[in-house]
């Protein structure tokens, strides 16, 4: 029996994977067009189910790592959605899903699902928040995986952005570019905050040491549309610290397909410990001030 990983969410562990013995690619997948074509299809059919579906109030259905990181109903319909069509078009393949968790797959491809990311801006009708959608090869974990086709879609809207791996980003179909670099003090930075009272203090800490050091800061509340405003110019930079895997898959790959350096702090890969995106000069300047903000940690 292989043995397993815990999978981390925003604020703390939230699923436990088995370690895939498939080999790691970090190569295109011959089938990647396919895949992307798929992911596409899933974001957009979902997204359709939560546009359509949306009822004038919506209701908190549960809650998990804390009384504000809820779970509204058309968040588990929309992923019960994406895995239904995921079992009649690709059985094979492995699923990890923001709300039922990782189902072991023999394909060595694992479909990774937000099936809203943005959930408290659905609740409070804040037209930002989208349905994710990517296809990775290798252990499903934003530090080991490789993203090779992922889909954003918008469902307030209908924006919806597409990569797949070696062949660029595009948002609806125009192809997408990161700004060129800036320096800090010229930058418009993306971040969001997390669910619980310890994580929220720190990131409080770090936020008030950045935003004199930047043009601005915007809060969109959904990571996926952060990094995907990145990719096409409307962000110079973005970090945050405790993103779920579902939240940074798809959106990351739309990123770097589009110019952006997506990585962690100290060397490390993006993760839920940290996640800085942007041109490669913009992310030195902010990685260098993260680190020397102790920023990948919860430290008050
Ligand atoms: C959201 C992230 C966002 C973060 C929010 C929340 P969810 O994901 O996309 O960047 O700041 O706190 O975690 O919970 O809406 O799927």
């Amino acid at each position: 029996m292989p043995s397993s990983r815990t999978v981390l969410g925003q604020d703390g562990p939230v699923t436990s994977v088995p370690q895939d013995p498939s080999p790691v690619t970090t190569r295109p997948l011959d089938d990647s067009a396919a895949l992307g074509a798929l992911a596409e299809r899933l974001a957009r059919e979902a997204g359709a189910l939560v546009r359509d579906g949306r009822p004038r109030r919506v209701d908190v259905a549960s809650t998990k790592t804390s009384p504000i990181d809820v779970v509204t109903a058309m968040d588990l319909a929309s992923e019960a959605l994406l895995r239904r069509v995921l079992a009649e078009e690709r059985p094979d393949d492995a699923i990890l899903g923001e709300e039922e968790g990782h189902v072991a797959g023999t394909s060595g491809i694992t479909w990774v699902l937000d099936p809203i990311d943005g959930t408290v801006n659905y609740l409070y009708g804040i037209p930002a928040y989208a349905v994710s959608v990517a296809a990775v090869t290798g252990p499903p974990a934003p530090e080991e995986w490789t993203v090779q086709a992922a889909c954003v879609h918008a469902v307030a809207d209908g924006r919806t952005w597409t990569a797949v791996r070696g062949g660029g980003a595009f948002l609806d179909g125009e192809r997408l570019a990161v700004n060129p670099p800036a320096p800090l003090a010229e930058s418009l930075v993306g971040t969001g905050f997390g669910y619980t009272v310890e994580r929220r203090r720190a990131q409080a800490r770090v936020v008030a040491e950045v935003l004199p050091r930047v043009r601005d800061i915007r809060r969109i509340g959904s990571a996926a549309m952060d990094l995907c405003t990145l990719a096409g110019g409307g962000l110079d930079a973005y970090f945050e610290r405790g993103l779920a895997p579902w939240d940074l898959a798809a959106a990351s790959l739309v990123a770097e397909e589009a110019g952006a350096v997506v990585t962690g702090l100290r060397g490390a890969p993006a993760s839920t410990r940290m996640t800085v995106a942007g041109p490669a000069e913009t992310v030195a300047g902010l990685v260098a001030l993260l680190e020397e903000l102790d920023a990948d940690t919860d430290r008050p």
